[in-house]
């Protein structure tokens, strides 16, 4: 089974999964004996690998690091066409279907997808969808996009149906790394009461209370990448937290 069809199998289940974002500019190789250990032990079930600008050149190191330690999957999230790497397992193919931004909607899809046919990685086409976190963040400036109001729901849906309609096979609703406000509840359960696929959220999710509120509003999967940076006792707390929603 690839990884698709297993987030595909896990919403049929009505199972929660939790990735752990990792920014390979931030993770210290020295640190990550015990950062992998702990998403082990915690269950996490995928590892999304990227930034909205990664500065170092240590993606590839970062992932062999990883990979040598455990088999959770390695996912790409990209925040540029450069940001690639055979050493992922897949990647998220995204298309910024809030933005404007043709280079971020099809432009950089044409020049990275003949790279991508001939890689080893699984393409999971994604539209991301970001949302205003109450912060301007790396990703709403480097992208030249606006995000979507925090409070219009109507938009998230409209957009998140279209890129469904489109063939995309997730949404990611991101209110961007750092946000002071999460994608709200309310947002979260209006899109994925609209659409069959996935929903992936993320930004500013920092407390085990704020990741189990959203998948009970309708979160498929829970990204959280700051938080644990700064106290890396959450990844435990957070997949429980994320894990404890069970089939109805
Ligand atoms: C950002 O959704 C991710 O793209 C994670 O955000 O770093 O705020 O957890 P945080």
């Amino acid at each position: 089974m690839n990884i698709y069809q297993n987030m595909l199998q896990a919403k049929a289940n009505a199972e929660k999964r939790f990735a752990m974002l990792i920014d390979p500019d931030k993770v210290h190789l020295n640190d990550i004996d015990e950062i992998i250990k702990r998403a082990v032990d915690a269950g996490v079930d995928y590892f999304f690998v990227g930034g909205s600008l990664i500065v170092n050149n240590g993606l590839d190191s970062c992932l062999t690091e990883i990979k040598k330690r455990c088999s959770i999957p390695l996912i790409l999230f990209p925040g540029d066409s450069y940001q690639l790497s055979y050493r992922a397992d897949a990647i998220l193919f995204l298309s910024l279907i809030s933005g404007r931004n043709a280079e971020l909607l099809i432009g950089k899809h044409v020049i990275t997808a003949p790279y991508l046919k001939l890689s080893p990685l699984e393409i999971i086409s994604c539209g991301y969808i970001l949302v205003d976190g109450g912060v301007p963040t790396t990703v709403s400036y480097m992208s030249n996009t606006q995000p979507i109001p925090s409070d219009k729901d109507d938009i998230s849906i409209c957009t998140a149906l279209a890129g469904e309609m489109l063939g995309l096979k997730l949404i990611y609703l991101d209110a961007g790394s750092g946000a002071v406000i999460p994608v709200s509840e309310s947002m979260i359960e209006s899109v994925s009461q609209t659409i069959e696929i996935p929903v992936i959220v993320g930004g500013g999710i920092d407390t085990p209370e704020k990741a189990l509120r959203n998948v009970k509003a309708g979160a498929d999967i829970i990204v959280v990448g700051n938080a644990i940076e700064k106290d890396p006792r959450l990844i435990q707390e957070i997949a429980h937290a994320v894990h404890s929603v069970t089939p109805v």
